[in-house]
């Protein structure tokens, strides 16, 4: 029986829902998941649905979780392997994760999370590569500490988590990459609980689709 409830937006675009998601998933809780159709803008759905107005938000055993941030520490407290069990790793792994959910605005807004479609070569801005370039000698310096395939080496964790929706971004807007980025992008893509998200939103209803994140930029 379900001990609680996740709400999520459009899983083809809802980039913070995917984070989660992704820890309630990897932390194994029993939850019904609420899925409310992003429109683009607020919406009257979310705002009633959630003490911020915005999706991922949890509720569990009494406990009610709102920021995708504070769902990821609240699933590594059931699930503590969620993060590194080196204290130096795991500092490094809060704060990648931390600075996911603060920064790189340019590129999550330039470059949105849009699943299904290929974007190839568009909204390059210097402040996007920037944020790329970023995020690449992140992800290399932790790749090279661990040994991977995931951030923190072999399980799929917290701090992975927090950049799952960058991987679909590259995926979709084909960014140049180091070899290193490619590979973490293609073992995050085989990860199973990724492909699930993926063949979900494949299945959500056409008329979730949003003209926005549809069209090619500058068409
Ligand atoms: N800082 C928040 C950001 C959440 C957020 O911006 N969610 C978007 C969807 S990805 C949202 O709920 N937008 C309101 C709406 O579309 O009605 C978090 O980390 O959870």
């Amino acid at each position: 029986m379900a001990e609680g409830r996740l709400v999520i937006g459009t899983k083809m675009y809802s980039s913070w829902s995917l984070r989660g998601w992704l820890a309630v998933q990897l932390a194994r809780l029993e939850v019904e998941e609420v899925v409310i159709p992003l429109a683009g803008g607020s919406t009257r759905a979310i705002q009633d649905a959630t003490p911020a107005g915005l999706v991922p938000y949890l509720e569990h055993r009494g406990a009610r979780v709102w920021e995708s941030l504070s769902i990821l520490e609240y699933c590594a407290e059931i699930e503590p392997r969620l993060w590194p069990s080196d204290p130096v790793q795991r500092a490094a792994a809060r704060s990648m994760a931390a600075e996911m959910h603060a920064g790189f605005r340019a590129l999550r807004t330039a470059m949105p999370m849009s699943i299904l479609n290929r974007f190839p070569g568009r909204n390059r801005t210097p402040e996007v590569l920037a944020d790329i370039a970023r995020i690449e000698a992140i992800w290399r310096e932790a790749l090279l500490g661990s040994g991977g395939p995931f951030l923190f080496g072999s399980r799929f964790g917290a701090a992975d988590a927090m950049f799952a929706p960058v991987v679909f971004r590259f995926l979709t807007w084909e960014p140049e990459l180091q070899a290193m980025s490619r590979d973490y992008v293609a073992a995050m893509r085989a990860h199973p609980l990724m492909q699930r998200w993926h063949d979900e939103a494949a299945a959500e209803p056409a008329e979730w689709r949003l003209a926005k994140y549809e069209q090619v930029p500058g068409a």
